[in-house]
């Protein structure tokens, strides 16, 4: 492990490595996003180069797709995998139920296509991740450009209409623009304090005219791998 790493940084390595050596050759492997996701592909880059691991890695955002080339991984698209033996990616929480919010990184909406086509999917995270309830971390939703300030007006009646707490939306921004995804949409993300059920939220928000996805990652996720600062790594 480098040495310069900081105590979350050490957290986040230790899980991707655990997640990498579960990696066997031969397989498709779903390369997630974000900082966490990014020691995964290079622990499997590492593998690649020293034991000549062949797989093929299909990566969830042109930012994993950059890394997975970077460090000699094959990367092939979705439909030329057609199915994937494992995805491996990151998460902002996840709950007792294994279920998630993901999309802190902008990129949900792959991830969850590129989750729903696996055969197993495992999430890689540092300890903080780790929440009783869903919902302190803004759950981001992916809406067309199109109607975005009205698509906002209706999910905002729809919380209130579901009583969820919190109820602030904000347009994430980037750079002082709009954020854009891959896919040139809108991530708005939702204040909302406490999920109390992801399943039902995940399907009203989804039910709404202008959302593409939701952040909601519910009966996705097989296993939670986390590290911790001191070295230690635990499966949930
Ligand atoms: C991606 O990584 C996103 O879905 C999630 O929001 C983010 C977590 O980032 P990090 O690993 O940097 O904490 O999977």
């Amino acid at each position: 492990m480098p040495g310069e790493l900081s105590p979350i940084d050490k957290a986040k390595f230790v899980a991707a490595k655990r997640a990498a050596d579960m990696v066997e050759d031969g397989m498709r492997v779903g390369l997630g996003t974000g900082s966490t996701a990014a020691w995964l592909v290079r622990h499997l880059g590492d593998r690649v180069r020293d034991e000549g691991l062949r797989i093929k890695g299909v990566p969830t955002s042109a930012r994993t797709a950059q890394l997975a080339r970077q460090v000699g991984i094959e990367v092939i698209t979705l439909d030329e995998a057609g199915t994937l033996n494992i995805t491996i990616d990151g998460a902002d929480e996840f709950d007792r139920d294994l279920n998630l919010i993901k999309g802190g990184g902008g990129a949900l909406l792959h991830e969850k296509i590129v989750a729903a086509a696996s055969e197993e999917v495992v999430v890689i995270a540092d300890a903080a991740k780790e929440v009783g309830t869903l919902g302190a971390f803004p759950l981001p939703i992916e809406v067309i450009p199109f109607g975005w300030t009205t698509t906002q007006m209706l999910v905002e009646e729809l919380l209130v209409a579901a009583d969820v707490m919190g109820r602030r939306i904000t347009l994430r921004m980037n750079a002082g623009k709009p954020f854009l995804t891959d896919e040139g949409n809108h991530i708005l993300d939702l204040h909302l304090s406490r999920i109390g059920n992801a399943r039902q939220l995940a399907m009203a928000l989804n039910q709404m005219p202008g959302v593409v996805e939701n952040g909601l990652f519910v009966d996705l996720c097989d296993k939670v791998i986390i590290g911790y600062s001191d070295g230690r790594v635990e499966t949930r």
